[in-house]
């Protein structure tokens, strides 16, 4: 045929590599292995662009690393729990989560092989079997045991008419989905991972990673948010209690002028109880308890605030100073008190000017002489950096000095301690849900929390429950669920029926496809030790905090665990751009959708793959184009002519390869071969820039028809050694196209299992002639130059030999005369 018939051709081969099993890595091997990992997808139904493009950049390193001789995994599965799930059973009643989740599943692999890529399907991972789950249950038990998963209270949304507990999904305008009335913030007993006292190691390990994106690491550093500072203990007046408050500014403290806590900081009823106070203050509360966090943080947003009527002692003073209430701090962090030093910090300020309270400077910038004043102040609050004031014996040093001169005063005399404060919170891993892990947990009268045995393990997911929108687990409602014996001491006990959050069951999933068939364990670290850590991780910019982060953790607490010695799990990461049509993120409500499997079903899996690799970097965003894509057909189809064009002669050749024989323009078609071969190895390699390899590619086919738009007698045995790395180059490309050439050129094996082909030094250099330079009719200099260079060219190389330039300065260049090949005179004057 003419032209590259898809339809037949794509579904041949990818039964025939299934069959033969040419995906799986070997367990033994003298090679060297290597494992790609594209972030496995939430099997919401059909693959969509996004997919299609990750998904194409991983296979094209999977396959691009074999034929470069290693032994490569590269694996897929299914972050298959998860709430889309459980909202299509309660929307539509009759669908099960579980059904619409496998049949989801079977569409998508299918989707997925029509794609062609190269898959180990026998290391297929669901997390939402029981063969997965049971060993992210294990993990809890083991996370339990070290004091690593943990029960306290925390807020949850609160719909006080439905009286339960909400998503945030249902909650809008914060208002309950279904009954519109005003929700609340409720504290209920959840279950954490301590993943805070792992903060230091996930911060200092990032020296481990260096080939991550910078700014990943930034963002990850922000948001564990490390802070030096202090924790300093104030008197209350009256209370034999003190009030604890962190701060990153003791040098501010005599600046302290009054002290506030979070309306949640449990020193609140105390100081309030039985005072005239005490219902306004409640009401209060309240009011504030309603407020999400980012309203009550916002700088723009409005500081409201109370007095307690109680007062606390600067301890460096002794000063008394009021105790406020206020919507600004927050109980989530430090100790849920501070205290306020309003000439330095603009919230203390804006909250002082409205509530009338006392401000005192005292720091000011190092070359002043007069006092900084409040009035000079101005409303702004002086951040920078300077010398202490109004600071008794510490006036005078810097606020650096001033830092550890009163840290030691205060340690020793008993004031408060240095501390270290992370932004980073501990990671709540309950869900009020269905369709999720279910945690391992009983609850007895007698013997408390207890862990469910390893040897019990998995904890079921029942599959006849009831759902029905609202917060609470329909397991609650599931008496064969809830009831069970306690494992200690055999008496009744209630099952914990909350789920895990589905980041749990990715954060070790990359670990499973090293060894997933084992009942026995996890994994064990001989497996695990031949793959792991990941040489290559690719995914969506979107998981570059929470996942990694969790599954850095994982790692490291596995590896505290003694099942791998491995403490990073990504030893590369790229974050591939979005799909965009019209400029816009390809989404439903937009409108703007491309379907893969339509664009599958028109150009087929190879045109697919090479336009979204083709159309941009991988890591910058891509726009949607028809246009594009019919290029990229119309591409495979040149390569295809090439091919079918001259078949006669390709496969009847039978002349060695003589480069000594060869004609110029043969010579030049050696050199463009070989340059592609240097550009795609290099492309794909070191730099992961897919496009321009494909474009080296795209040049090839171009010096191919120009080589034979130029020639009368065709050289077969350097047309075929040409097209047949020109096949190679292109197959992790387009691995259904080129493996079927390759086999109509009648080569053994598949293409996809040939070694990757090397260049020739020696075949990129092109043929030189000397140039003779004369100025004025006298011969100056002799230049070395191609032999086909043009014009243009040949006038800057000769312009920038320092002997003509010596003839030539501060002369005027009246003519510039080229008798092609030999000579070049240079008339000044
Ligand atoms: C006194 C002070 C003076 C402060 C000054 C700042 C500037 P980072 O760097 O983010 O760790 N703070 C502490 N706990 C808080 C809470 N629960 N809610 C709201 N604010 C809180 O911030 C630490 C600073 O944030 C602390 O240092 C404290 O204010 C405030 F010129 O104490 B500072
Ligand atoms: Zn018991």
């Amino acid at each position: 045929k003419g032209y590259y018939d898809f339809k037949e051709i794509e579904r041949k081969w990818q039964n025939t590599w299934e069959k033969e099993g040419i995906f799986t890595p070997a367990d033994e091997t003298d090679k060297e292995n290597y494992y790609v990992l594209e972030m496995f997808p939430y099997p919401s139904g059909n693959l969509h662009m996004g997919h299609v493009r990750v998904y194409s950049i991983g296979d094209v390193i999977a396959r691009f690393k074999v034929m470069n001789g290693y032994n490569v995994l590269h694996p897929m599965g299914w972050d298959a729990f998860g709430l889309p799930a459980e909202n299509a059973a309660i929307k539509h009643g009759n669908i099960h989560p579980q059904d619409w989740t496998w049949d989801n599943i079977d569409n998508m692999r299918k989707q997925m092989k029509a794609m062609g890529l190269s898959y180990d399907w026998d290391r297929e991972v669901t997390t939402a079997k029981e063969d997965y789950y049971k060993w992210t249950q294990w993990f809890f038990v083991q996370m339990f045991k070290k004091g690593l998963a943990y029960k306290k209270k925390s807020s949850v949304n609160w719909c006080p008419d439905c009286e339960t507990v909400l998503a945030n999904e249902q909650v809008i305008n914060n208002q309950c989905e279904r009954c519109d009335t005003e929700v609340e913030q409720k504290e209920l007993e959840q279950w954490f991972f301590k993943i805070t006292d792992y903060a230091e190691r996930l911060l200092e390990d990032h020296e481990l990673l260096e080939n991550w994106p910078e700014k990943v690491k930034v963002m990850q550093r922000n948001w564990i948010g490390r802070s030096e500072g202090m924790k300093i203990n104030f008197p209350i007046k009256g209370l034999e209690e003190t009030l604890d408050v962190f701060t990153t500014r003791p040098d501010t403290i005599y600046g302290a002028s009054y002290m506030v806590l979070a309306p949640e900081h449990p020193l609140v009823d105390q100081l309030v109880a039985g005072t005239d106070r005490e219902d306004e203050v409640k009401e209060f509360v309240h009011k504030v308890k309603k407020q999400k966090e980012m309203e009550r943080t916002s700088p723009e947003s409005a500081k409201m605030g109370m007095f307690t009527g109680a007062y606390a002692l600067n301890p460096m003073t002794g000063e008394e100073i009021p105790i406020m209430l206020a919507n600004y701090v927050l109980m989530g962090y430090g100790t849920g008190a501070i205290m306020a030093v309003p000439a330095h910090d603009q919230r203390d300020l804006d909250f002082a000017l409205k509530y009338d309270l006392p401000v005192k400077v005292v720091i000011q910038p190092v070359d002043r002489k007069e006092k900084l004043t409040v009035e000079e102040l101005a409303g702004e609050a002086y951040t920078g950096d300077g010398c202490l004031i109004n600071s008794g014996k510490f006036n005078g040093l810097t606020v650096e000095e001033a830092f550890s001169a009163m840290a030691s005063y205060m340690e020793k005399e008993g004031m408060g301690k240095i501390e270290v404060n992370y932004r980073l919170r501990d990671w709540l891993i309950s869900r009020q849900r269905y369709w999720g892990t279910p945690i391992p947990i009983v609850y007895c009268d007698k013997c408390g929390v207890v862990p469910v045995p390893e040897e019990e393990l998995p904890v079921k997911l029942p599959r006849d429950v009831e759902f029905s929108p609202g917060g609470e687990s329909p397991l609650n409602k599931c008496d064969e669920f809830v009831n069970t014996e306690c494992p200690e001491c055999g008496g009744k006990a209630r099952r914990e029926i909350d789920t895990m959050d589905t980041f749990v069951d990715s954060s070790w999933y990359f670990l499973r496809y090293t060894d997933p068939h084992n009942d026995k364990l996890p994994f064990t670290k001989g497996q695990a030790e031949k793959w792991f850590p990941v040489d290559q991780y690719i995914g969506g910019v979107e998981h570059a905090i929470l996942h990694l982060l969790y599954a850095r953790f994982f790692t490291k607490v596995i590896s505290d665990l003694g099942l791998t010695d491995v403490v990073e799990p990504f030893t590369n990461w790229l974050a591939q751009g979005m799909v965009l049509k019209d400029g816009a993120k390809m989404s439903k409500s937009k409108g703007n959708v491309v379907a893969p499997k339509d664009i599958l079903g028109k150009y087929g899996a190879d045109t697919a793959r090479l336009f979204i690799l083709f159309a941009s970097p991988p890591e910058k965003d891509l726009e949607w184009s028809d246009k594009g894509v019919e290029g990229s057909e119309r591409f495979l189809n040149r390569v295809w002519r090439l091919f079918s064009d001259h078949i006669e002669g390709l496969k009847n050749n039978s002349a060695k390869l003589d480069k000594e024989l060869f004609t110029g323009n043969e010579k030049e078609l050696y050199r463009e071969l070989h340059l592609a071969i240097k550009r795609v190895t290099e492309d794909i390699g070191v730099r992961l820039n897919l496009n321009t390899a494909i474009s080296a590619i795209m040049e090839l086919t171009n010096a191919c028809y120009h080589y034979l738009n130029e020639v009368e007698v065709i050289n077969y045995s350097l047309l075929s050694e040409t097209i047949d790395k020109l096949l190679l180059l292109l197959a992790p490309f387009a691995p259904h196209m080129t493996e079927e050439l390759w086999h109509e050129l009648g080569h053994d094996g598949f293409i996809s299992q040939q070694a990757w082909p090397e260049y020739e030094e020696e075949a990129l250099k092109k043929d030189e002639i000397t140039i003779v330079v004369q100025i004025n009719g006298k011969v100056r200099d002799k230049l070395k130059v191609e032999a086909e260079i043009d014009e243009e060219s040949l006038k800057e190389t000769v312009l920038k030999s320092q002997k003509v330039q010596d003839y030539t300065t501060d002369k005027e260049i009246v003519k510039f005369i080229v008798i092609p090949k030999k000579l070049v005179n240079i008339v000044v004057k």
